[in-house]
């Protein structure tokens, strides 16, 4: 028996991916909601013959759309990116979101911005007046990351090295680490994005700010609300 978030997971992919028309390229993120829109996509392309590119977001993403047969290209192989359906963390009233969670923001950003359309899919649960509840992953190079989380730490920001479940320092697709700052509440996105963006060593941020279009709401009712 799916769990009410499950449900909702399902509800907002599976919508998601009646979307998708012939001749896309489809930006394809990460996440577990993402993966019910991958599989409803799939099971399009085989029942209908949709034909469309995907371009993933993850090495993970890439492993499930290529179990399921789907095309894929590079983001620098195709002209641009049609539309992009991606999972979020946390969105806030002015579309304001935290991603990172799924440690793909870095990528899910290059996606992005190279979309003409993108489009997150979430459980209601996940749709809050402000952001910040769900820590912000900021994404280092490895050299010299301690001195980053002292940084971080001097400038109270609450940081913590992602770890995997042995304990050891997570790293990216791209062998970065992670540092999540727990914040409780980003008042400000617009500020901290700018303060994280001028500290060498740090590679990307999970603000992700004027970057979505539309999002999905998987809940009792199904909502979409549109910029
Ligand atoms: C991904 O979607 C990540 O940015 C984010 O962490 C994740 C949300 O995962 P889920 O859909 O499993 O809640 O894009």
């Amino acid at each position: 028996m799916l769990s009410k978030q499950t449900l909702y997971k399902k509800q907002a992919g599976e919508y998601a991916a009646t979307l998708i028309e012939d001749n896309m390229v489809v930006g394809l993120g990460t996440g577990s909601t993402v993966r019910f829109f991958i599989e409803m996509l799939a099971k399009r392309i085989n029942t209908e013959g949709l034909n469309i590119v995907g371009v993933t977001t993850s090495s993970k993403t890439s492993a499930l759309a290529k179990s399921l047969g789907i095309k894929l290209s590079s983001v620098d192989e195709v002209p641009y990116i049609d539309i992009t359906i991606d999972g979020a963390d946390e969105v806030d009233l002015n579309f304001n979101g935290i991603k990172g969670g799924g440690a793909a923001l870095l990528f899910e950003k290059i996606v992005a911005l190279n979309a003409h359309k993108n489009i997150w899919i979430i459980d209601e649960s996940k749709y809050h007046d402000v952001i910040g509840q769900f820590p912000l992953p900021v994404e280092v190079v490895p050299y010299g990351s301690y001195q980053l989380l002292k940084r971080f730490e001097e400038a109270d920001l609450n940081p913590s090295f992602r770890r995997t479940a042995t304990g050891s320092r997570l790293t990216t697709d791209v062998d970065n680490y992670i540092i999540d700052l727990s914040l409780e509440q980003i008042d400000h996105p617009k500020s901290l994005a700018y303060f994280l963006e001028q500290i060498i060593g740090v590679v990307e941020h999970g603000l992700f700010l004027n970057i979505v279009d539309e999002v999905i709401i998987g809940g009792e009712q199904l909502k979409i609300i549109t910029k």
